[in-house]
């Protein structure tokens, strides 16, 4: 390809709506264009890059017994009726009507469809285990389309599910996909991490997340260096630590003046304790279809509740922090100044580390008041103890003992076992050995392509630009002739970018009559791995110089030496997988 015909706009401007390194750089690369939030095209660069890690993708599915097939994005609403997800996901999925005035929604995944398709077709053990998936289109009306193509409204996922006819071969489909994504991620050169994952409102028992470390991740993974537990903290457990081995005496329970103190650090400061020893008074409404009951939740002062383990704990289909006017009617009291002394008729779960806090300060329900010295259980009760907190970077490892740390990183990959949720709301069954009717067990693995791509520049680049991983570039090399005026330099670029071609090498010659600072910045912006300069001074020997984007090393070469180097660099960099 000559870049004076690529498609490949480039911007030398920051772009403002830029949130994230890889939105910034995707844009000023030319490889990307918004037509609307979250919905975008996909220019040529992009699409090379797409194309090779989907390629990788089905190497490894289909390594695995995989077999592609390709579903409909538009899926009628009787078959989410029938898993029970039509009410379940609101705006989140896209709907529509045909003009019979019949409901569809655009398919944000696809449980419902294949487990349609395999209920139809699929009716022996003999038949088993399946290992479907397709690379195909998505809809989600995400709420907060952000960071470009992390959270995109339409984007491609690779989606297999598996079948199987009992949990033993649920357990070696899903090892089957573990060891896939983890050659799928190395393979394209991304440092990532394997991290026990939630798994939702989607059901189901085990799950996996594969993360993509980077400063910019939505997701927060909470692991130990000692052992390998690694958690995403929406899951992360740690040991529960009592402090003092000494017994304090319970003091007197006194109401105290806070004056518009409502906040743990406010109260912590005014009275001057440790927001350790506050008690963390928060009301949630649990919602179901039908109904909502208002929960009250206890927590130490320094910790935040994690929800999902709560919403998990409770068993709700949603969770809310409940209103103003709520929480007035429940305590008595404003917002700031909730505690559960007193409180009758609520549930009030507690973490596990309240009941263990001694001569603590809560909320008095009464404007302008807390209590101080309260004691679990002689002064409130508590109706139900459970781990609700969010786990931070020093909590123990439940695995080993040791601190664990924490980290950001971006979820390229999440697998999951189904089990016989879809197969027995939707009846889907076969018979077994025995003759008898069961449902199939299944699982779920999905992995983002864009996102990944976009993974891979948050994790590869500097301030110049993207520094791609060799496996997914768009191209491999490029061919920079210093002063396209000189012809000399011009016929060796046009001879060497034929030999590369012919080489089979991915090259772009940069054949544009502009300035050299002008093509090497561009040439660093869109990180093609190796750059070939040619100048004056070391054709005057026969060389030609090879540059190196990742490590700025570069590497004299005789003329004749460049295609067998080239190819020898390249090779290397494609079968190590993650660079260091
Ligand atoms: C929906 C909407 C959004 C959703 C879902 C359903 C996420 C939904 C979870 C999954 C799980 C797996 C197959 C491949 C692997 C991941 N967002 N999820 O089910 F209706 Cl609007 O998609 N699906």
């Amino acid at each position: 390809m000559r870049m004076s015909q690529l498609f490949a706009p480039t911007l030398r401007e920051v772009p403002a709506e830029a949130e994230t390194i890889s939105h910034q750089y995707l844009l000023r690369a030319g490889m990307i264009r918004k037509i609307a939030a979250g919905i975008y095209n996909y220019l040529p660069l992009a699409q090379r890059v797409l194309q090779k890690i989907e390629r990788i993708v089905r190497e490894e599915m289909d390594k695995q017994g995989g077999q592609e097939l390709q579903m409909p994005a538009l899926h009628p609403a009787d078959l989410w009726l029938e898993s029970g997800r039509w009410d379940v996901y609101g705006k989140e999925l896209f709907r529509l009507q045909d003009r019979h005035e019949r409901d569809y929604c655009l398919g944000p995944t696809h449980e419902e469809v294949i487990t349609d398709l395999v209920r139809r077709e699929v009716s022996s053990y003999r038949q088993l285990p399946l290992l479907l998936y397709q690379i195909q289109t998505k809809f989600r009306d995400e709420i907060r389309p952000r960071f470009g193509l992390i959270r995109g409204r339409e984007f491609t996922m690779k989606d297999l599910y598996s079948f199987d006819k009992d949990e033993e071969g649920l357990a070696v489909s899903y090892q089957k996909m573990y060891h896939a994504y983890s050659e799928v991620f190395r393979r394209c050169g991304l440092k990532f991490r394997v991290v026990e994952a939630d798994t939702g409102a989607i059901g189901g028992s085990d799950s996996h997340e594969f993360v993509v470390i980077a400063e910019t991740g939505e997701s927060e993974i909470a692991y130990c260096d000692e052992c390998n537990y690694a958690a995403n903290v929406e899951r992360a457990e740690a040991v529960l630590e009592v402090e003092g081995s000494s017994p304090t005496a319970q003091g007197e329970l006194e109401l105290a003046s806070t004056p518009g103190m409502t906040t743990i650090s406010e109260v912590a400061d005014f009275l001057a304790v440790d927001p350790r020893g506050l008690i963390k008074t928060l009301v949630y409404l649990a919602i179901d279809k039908e109904d909502y009951q208002p929960v009250v939740v206890l927590l130490r002062g320094d910790r935040e509740v994690n929800e999902i383990k709560l919403q998990n704990y409770l068993g709700c289909l949603h969770l809310a922090l409940a209103d103003a006017d709520t929480v007035q009617k429940i305590t008595g009291a404003p917002v700031g100044f909730a505690g559960p002394v007193g409180l009758k008729d609520v549930r009030i779960i507690a973490d596990e580390e309240v009941p263990h806090i001694v001569n603590g300060v809560c909320g008095a329900n009464r404007a302008d008041y807390h209590w101080v010295n309260v004691n679990p259980g002689r002064d409130f009760a508590i109706t139900e103890v459970a781990d609700i907190r969010k786990v931070v970077a020093g909590d123990k490892c439940k695995v080993c003992g040791h601190a664990l740390k924490t980290t950001r990183g971006i979820e390229v990959g999440h697998i999951f076992k189904l089990g016989t949720k879809y197969s027995e709301a939707m009846g889907a069954t076969f018979l077994d050995e025995k003759g008898n009717k069961k449902p199939f067990v299944m699982g779920c693995y999905g992995i983002g392509i864009p996102r990944t791509m976009a993974a891979a520049i948050e994790q590869n680049h500097d301030d110049k630009g993207i520094i791609w991983p060799m496996p997914i570039a768009p191209y491999q090399v490029v061919v920079v002739p210093v002063n396209s005026k000189i012809e000399e330099q011009m016929k060796v670029a046009e001879e060497l970018y034929a030999a590369l071609q012919g080489a089979g090498i991915e090259v772009v010659l940069d054949d544009r009559d502009e300035r050299a600072g002008v093509k090497f910045n561009d040439a660093d912006l869109i990180g093609f791995p190796l750059r070939i300069t040619i100048g004056s001074r070391s054709l005057k020997e026969g060389k030609v110089e090879i540059k190196k984007r990742r490590t700025g090393e570069i590497l004299l070469v005789e003329r004749e030496q460049v295609v067998a180097t080239l190819q020898e660099l390249i090779r290397a960099e494609i079968e190590i997988g993650a660079q260091d």
